[in-house]
């Protein structure tokens, strides 16, 4: 059999027990979000059709009632949460507050020992153009020893995060994740409902040629941010510039076409979004977790992403995040020292 015909469970188990004083917790959740995802791609691969099944307003033609795809992620993830016992609160993009999870499973009163968040559906926007989109996920050890979770467990520094990770649907299923181990991806292989390992230990282009931001912003952005743009579209054999520009609008898939081929990301503080647009817990410390496990960089512009201490539960962050050298180098035009 080909030695990379391996499971996401039999990885995750494969990893654990490098650790002798692992419980399997760790590996039972993750292995829940990942059957959640599966049951978020088919409804997914799905949305197309609810034109064409007669799907009118809210109500299908059964009447029953028909949940937008992001509030429908958000609600598998939660039950799957909920289900799987080992989390003692969710916090989720698309809901304001925490929700903290009943300690009280098979009538047996039980401590969960993590917290989970998620962006259950990035990329909302793209959505009705078929467009790939993903779910993004980052896991903490609880801070509190018992009862019900409290916001100081929710409210962590990235470098904290036991694991990370993201599925992202596009023209297959694949979901990527790391334990501070590597980054490792699998591909959903739709005939058997398993997801099976596609990349292993994967590692970030130290330097690359593509640059991903939303350019119609530029009048909004600082002198800094406009020289390095500017620069980036030069010619320059020396510097490899010109650069390729590519933007999906999808945070998760240009993450993901960066991590495969190099590139940087940027979403910056601008005049409108003083604070940038993209969310601290729910995005920008799972990729960083992820960039760095495989060798890039993730900043504010100034101090590294896994270093900010959260303050709310959906603060925002300016983020400039891929290949390291790239990251570094808009960073010196950031800071005035180019
Ligand atoms: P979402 O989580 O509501 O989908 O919003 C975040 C998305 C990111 O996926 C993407 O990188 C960004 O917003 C795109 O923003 P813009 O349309 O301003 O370029
Ligand atoms: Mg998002």
């Amino acid at each position: 059999m080909n030695e990379k015909f391996v499971t996401l469970y039999r990885h995750i188990i494969d990893q654990e027990r490098k650790y002798p004083k692992a419980t399997g917790e760790l590996s039972d959740l993750l292995a829940d979000i990942a059957l959640a995802c599966k049951l978020i791609s088919l409804e997914v691969n799905r949305a197309g059709l609810i034109d064409i099944l007669g799907f009118t307003g809210t109500e299908n033609v059964h009447g029953e009632h028909v949940k937008k795809l992001d509030v429908h992620a958000h609600d598998t993830l939660v039950s799957a949460m909920k289900a799987s016992g080992h989390l003692c609160a969710v916090a989720s993009e698309e809901s304001e507050n925490f929700i903290a999870l009943d300690e009280q499973r098979m009538g047996k009163r039980i401590t969960s020992r993590y917290v989970c968040h998620f962006d259950p559906l990035d990329g909302s926007s793209n959505i009705d153009a078929n467009i790939s989109i993903g779910t993004i996920f980052s896991i903490y050890k609880r801070v509190t020893k018992s009862g019900y979770a409290t916001m100081e467990d929710l409210l962590q520094k990235g470098t904290r995060q036991v694991a990370a990770g993201y599925v992202i649907y596009g023209s297959s299923t694949i979901m990527v994740y790391t334990t501070g181990e590597g980054v490792h991806g699998f591909t959903l292989d739709p005939t058997v409902g398993e997801f099976l390992l596609c990349y292993e230990n994967l590692k970030i282009k130290k330097r690359a040629k593509t640059y991903s931001i939303n350019e119609g912003n530029y009048c909004k952005w600082d002198m800094g941010l406009r020289k390095y743009i500017d620069s980036l579209k030069e010619e320059c054999p020396e510097k490899g510039h010109p650069y390729s520009a590519r933007y999906v609008g999808s945070l998760v898939a240009d993450f993901h076409r960066n991590l495969l081929y190099g590139g940087i990301f940027l979403y910056p503080a601008d005049k409108k979004n003083v604070n940038g647009k993209l969310r601290l817990m729910y995005e920008a410390n799972p990729l960083a977790f992820i960039v760095e496990q495989a060798g890039g960089r993730a900043t504010n512009g100034r101090d590294r992403i896994l270093h900010i201490e959260p303050k709310t539960l959906h603060q925002r962050t300016p983020l400039f995040i891929g290949s390291e050298e790239d990251v570094l180098e808009v960073e010196k035009y950031m800071n005035g020292k180019h």
